[in-house]
């Protein structure tokens, strides 16, 4: 559970770090089965439905970025849906009725594993009320050279910024006017086992991986069950229920005063991976720092 001065810090500011969260065993079970991926991705040349490498990604080097649907492919990832204390804090933090958006594992490797630009999840996938986030596990240590996610304090009760290049959804912020917010950002690190949790508003990206350590985080995008989506279409209310993490279901949105900027029109097929979508970014704070 987080503690109190936790939960207010997350409130205020839109993020906050948690140590000792996972037991070492399921840091363990989490590491192992995460090598295994990467040792998996040796096999595949280009990314594919499972693995989304990077451009330079050879047999010798493998170089994962991102493990698709991790749930479906071990049962260390799996569990951490079911995982009692996950579930505690994502109730402090969304209220008792918790239901699933996503989980994703981010790998980034060692020796200049790709940035990820500037955005807002909200950008991406907007809700009727506020009560959306994203709960990161640490599986190694994250630190300041292996390419932690940075946050900008306090942006989460602040605008939707213009994340749209030449009319289509671009994955991250284009309006130039927001460099000088970036400059207050700062490093969400700690010991594997530790957690961050950022609000899905807060403004947020990850640096270059400047070490020899890959740096894999697994997330867990949740909201409160009457936070409706706006983008995602509910075609099957079953299905939908199944996304269920804790308490109980509802058809009452609940409707809050919230900014909304559709991400419209999208560039689809595999332009859609975020690191895809970010690398047409013409105005990249990081690709400008490594020019
Ligand atoms: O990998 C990270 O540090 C950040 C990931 C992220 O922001 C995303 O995938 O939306």
């Amino acid at each position: 559970m987080l503690t109190e001065q936790q939960l207010s810090f997350y409130r205020e500011n839109g993020y906050v770090v948690a140590p000792d969260i996972l037991t070492p065993d399921e840091v363990r079970t989490l590491r192992e089965a995460t090598e295994g991926f990467i040792e998996q991705s040796r096999k595949i040349a280009v990314s594919d439905d499972v693995f989304d490498v990077e451009p330079n990604h050879t047999a010798e080097q493998p170089r994962l970025r991102r493990l698709m649907k991790p749930a479906d492919r071990h049962p260390a990832y799996a569990a951490t849906l079911k995982n009692p204390r996950l579930l505690a804090i994502l109730q402090q933090v969304l209220g008792p009725d918790v239901r699933l958006h996503g989980l994703k594992l981010n790998l980034k490797p060692g020796r200049g594993g790709e940035p990820i630009e500037w955005h807002q999840d909200w950008a991406y996938f907007p809700h009727t009320n506020n009560d959306v986030a994203v709960i990161a596990m640490m599986i190694n240590d994250v630190d300041l050279e292996n390419g932690p996610t940075l946050v900008v304090p306090g942006s989460h009760k602040g605008p939707i910024l213009d994340h749209h290049q030449d009319g289509f959804f671009a994955g991250a912020v284009t309006d130039p006017a927001a460099e000088k917010v970036f400059a207050k950002a700062v490093p969400m690190t700690g010991k594997a086992g530790s957690i961050s949790i950022h609000h899905a508003r807060t403004l947020h990206a990850s640096a270059t991986n400047n070490s020899d350590r890959y740096r894999p985080l697994l997330f867990i995008t949740a909201r409160a069950a009457d936070a409706w989506p706006l983008v995602e279409k509910v075609e099957d209310i079953n299905a939908f229920n199944k996304l269920m993490m804790t308490g109980q279901p509802t058809l009452v949105p609940r409707m809050e005063d919230v900014p909304v900027r559709l991400p419209f029109p999208r560039v689809l097929g595999p332009q859609d991976s975020i690191f895809e979508k970010q690398r047409g970014l013409r105005n990249s704070p990081f690709q400008r720092a490594m020019a």
